[in-house]
């Protein structure tokens, strides 16, 4: 008595839960007796076997503030800045933020915790989020390593787009598609940026050679858009702004039904789907699924038929369309039965 005159005082709403209401179906007449506290409907629960649960959750639910998406707060792009040790993070997301928040530092591996810069400016709103830089597996062994690296991958998942930094003195290295693989599986937009390019030297011939080097390099994210910047001189820093935003309206992009099967129906034409012992894939429908990265639910009569060179095929038709830069795609192949829509 003494709590619910406690509750009821401090004006919360108060959801009334009697406990060890073991036995399944009536609850016991003993739950009536507690509407004399005045807070309402009793909700008999059993803690030990979990009996009731369900309800109370769903009546808790109801006192819950409806979420707030404001207009702004889904305006802001954030941007996970990616990269092995030294390569620049640090340096770009200070350049870019104005301010020295990070320390920056030639001492390879400073950046210990992930730190968030927000930045507005004429091509959007930003929050750059810096990452300590991801070593070889090997010296992945003490705990700091250990945490660093699962602090990264939280820094992507919170990310619209990842910067998948590179440094431009030492080139590509197996260390930086382990990188950009985290930002892949995450389904983030993506964008390879070659840093200290004020330091490489060059002619007019190098930017390109170094690109079509990085698009082998990085066949496996062949979507991912590169551009070769300085966090020391500034230099495409602009540039590296018109991509993020555009690579994120590429990553939460929607395509209609109508388009998607305007496009498999030209495919299938174009390319037979695949066969196995006389029986021929049918894909019936696609819809789109959601985005981030953009997902296709395709319907078809035979899963297995549906190889993944043929999927590829289709990402492919659908990418030459749309664009889709800077993200990957993904598809959910389900079964039909015949002539079933
Ligand atoms: N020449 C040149 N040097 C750069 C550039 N960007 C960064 N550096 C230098 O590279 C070194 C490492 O920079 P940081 O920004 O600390 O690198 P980081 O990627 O944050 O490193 P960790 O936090 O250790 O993973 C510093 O000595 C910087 O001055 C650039 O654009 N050009
Ligand atoms: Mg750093």
């Amino acid at each position: 008595m003494e709590v619910a005159e406690l509750l009821q005082k401090s004006g919360k709403p108060v959801i009334l839960c009697v406990n060890k209401c073991d036995s399944v179906g009536e609850p016991p007449a003993e739950l009536y007796e507690f509407y004399n506290l005045g807070l309402g409907e009793p909700y008999p629960v059993s803690a030990a076997h979990g009996h009731g649960t369900g309800d109370l959750l769903d009546k808790a639910l109801e006192f819950f503030p409806e979420p707030e998406h404001s207009e702004e707060e889904s305006e802001v792009v954030h941007v996970a800045v990616i990269g092995k040790p030294n390569v620049g993070k640090s340096s770009l997301v200070n350049r870019i933020s104005g301010y020295e928040r990070s320390i920056v530092s030639d001492i390879a591996g400073t950046t210990r915790d992930a730190i968030d810069s927000f930045v507005e400016n004429e091509s959007g709103k930003f929050v750059f989020i810096d990452t300590a830089g991801l070593r070889k597996k090997s010296r992945v062994d003490d705990q700091i390593e250990k945490y660093s690296v699962l602090r990264a991958g939280m820094a992507v998942d919170r990310a619209d787009v990842c910067v998948i930094m590179i440094d431009g003195i030492e080139g590509f290295t197996e260390q930086d598609s382990k990188v950009a693989s985290l930002a892949l599986e995450g389904g983030k937009g993506c964008i390879v940026a070659v840093n200290k390019w004020d330091a490489v030297e060059k002619d007019g011939f190098t930017m390109d050679s170094y690109r079509k080097k990085l698009m082998k390099d990085f066949a496996f994210m062949s979507y991912a858009p590169i551009i070769f910047i300085s966090a020391a001189t500034g230099q495409r820093i602009d540039r590296l702004f018109e991509l993020i935003k555009y690579v994120h309206s590429q990553n939460t992009m929607r395509i209609s039904n109508g388009m998607l099967n305007e496009i498999l129906a030209d495919a299938t034409a174009r390319v037979q789907p695949p066969t196995d012992r006389g029986k021929r894939l049918k894909i019936y429908y696609m819809t789109q699924a959601s985005t981030r990265p953009p997902t296709f639910v395709c319907f078809c009569n035979r899963a297995d038929l549906f190889h993944f060179s043929y999927q590829r095929y289709l990402e492919n038709q659908i990418r030459s369309t749309f664009g889709l830069e800077g993200t990957p795609v993904r598809f959910i192949i389900r079964e039909r039965g015949e002539g079933k829509k």
